[in-house]
């Protein structure tokens, strides 16, 4: 089989960006013939100050999403970063073999330093290293990403190529994979920028927690234009991502949604979509209430992952210790 690695930041909550762009389609993958790893990257999240009990919560509540979404850690290996200590190990070992300028050329680190010009930590900088440990140590053929993403795999590929031509085979080179369904969602209040976790203006944003009133709310102010009709053109950005949102849920096509609001406006439209994604959410809302609600079982699931990740992760570090020249 097939092995796909995936991470996914606890920085925040889920938007409907990560969910419909990435957690559902990712999540399709177990039951497609592949052997999936997927961890919450809580180490990751440290190279921007985080304040500690929100990190904690964050992560704790991404994981019963991603359980509560039908995650099946039976077939997949779930774990949290930080309790698989091979993560820390290899990258370490990596940040050795990888260098100053490729590091440099990294168009995340120049974004994130240039907004957090006041944090520009070492872990900022060799936060590819830690990624690339990520996914070397499972020997993951592929890794799910969107177009943003797709730089931090190409150094992970240049990290284990490098490796092996020194040492001889010991990683898996990886591949992008991208979904064929990978919607990506803009913001509801600015189209043209990406719908993230971490944007100021929380109406911009719908959250997968979000209550039925708040989806409704956010979706009746979305930017539109100064036109009315429903139509999946240039120029309406903010009507074609309502429509990209809709599509996503729904499964219709952009044509049967234009018949559908033929002669109507987007005050009809807009609280269709809302409805939509209302009607997608809850079950896995529900699901989720009952998750977080049992924190013994939910601790117990993460601690048992752990190991299994660890088991996998080991094999790999152990070859590569002992090809560097690290007594064991
Ligand atoms: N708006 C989006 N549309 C489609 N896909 C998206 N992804 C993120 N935003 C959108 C995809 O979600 C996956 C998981 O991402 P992540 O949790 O590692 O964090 P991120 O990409 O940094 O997402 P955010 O929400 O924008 O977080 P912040 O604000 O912290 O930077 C990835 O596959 C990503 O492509």
């Amino acid at each position: 089989k097939k092995r796909i690695l995936s991470m996914y930041q606890c920085t925040g909550t889920f938007t409907l960006g990560n969910y419909l762009g990435a957690l559902r389609n990712h999540i399709k993958l177990q039951d497609e013939g592949y052997q999936c790893v997927y961890a919450l990257a809580d180490l990751h999240a440290l190279t921007v100050r985080q304040v500690p009990a929100e990190l904690r919560r964050y992560t704790k509540e991404a994981y019963a999403w991603l359980l509560a979404m039908g995650l099946d850690t039976e077939k997949t290996v779930f774990f949290i970063q930080s309790q698989v200590p091979q993560h820390s190990q290899l990258a370490w070992l990596l940040n050795c073999y990888t260098q100053f300028g490729e590091l440099s050329r990294m168009t995340q680190f120049k974004d994130k330093s240039a907004k957090h010009a006041d944090n520009i930590n070492a872990g900022l900088f060799t936060y590819p290293c830690l990624m690339a440990a990520d996914i070397l140590l499972y020997q993951a053929d592929f890794v799910p990403v969107g177009a943003d993403q797709k730089q931090h795999v190409e150094i992970a590929r240049d990290i284990a190529e490098r490796f092996n031509g020194i040492y001889g085979d010991t990683f898996t080179v990886p591949e992008p994979l991208i979904p064929k369904h990978g919607a990506r969602v803009m913001s509801l209040q600015n189209p043209l920028s990406k719908m993230s976790k971490s944007d100021e203006n929380q109406n911009g944003n719908i959250s997968v927690l979000d209550d039925p009133d708040t989806i409704l709310r956010k979706f009746k102010r979305a930017k539109t234009d100064s036109g009315s009709e429903v139509r999946f053109a240039e120029g309406k950005e903010g009507v074609n991502n309502l429509m990209n949102i809709y599509a996503a849920v729904t499964g219709k096509t952009m044509e049967e949604i234009e018949r559908e609001f033929e002669g109507k406006g987007y005050g009809d439209f807009k609280p269709a979509v809302a409805e939509a994604v209302i009607s997608e959410l809850r079950p896995i809302q529900e699901r989720y209430h009952e998750l977080l609600a049992d924190k013994e079982f939910l601790e117990k699931t993460y601690r048992e992952q752990a190991p299994r990740a660890a088991a996998l992760a080991q094999r790999t570090l152990s070859k590569v210790m002992r090809k560097v020249g690290l007594v064991s």
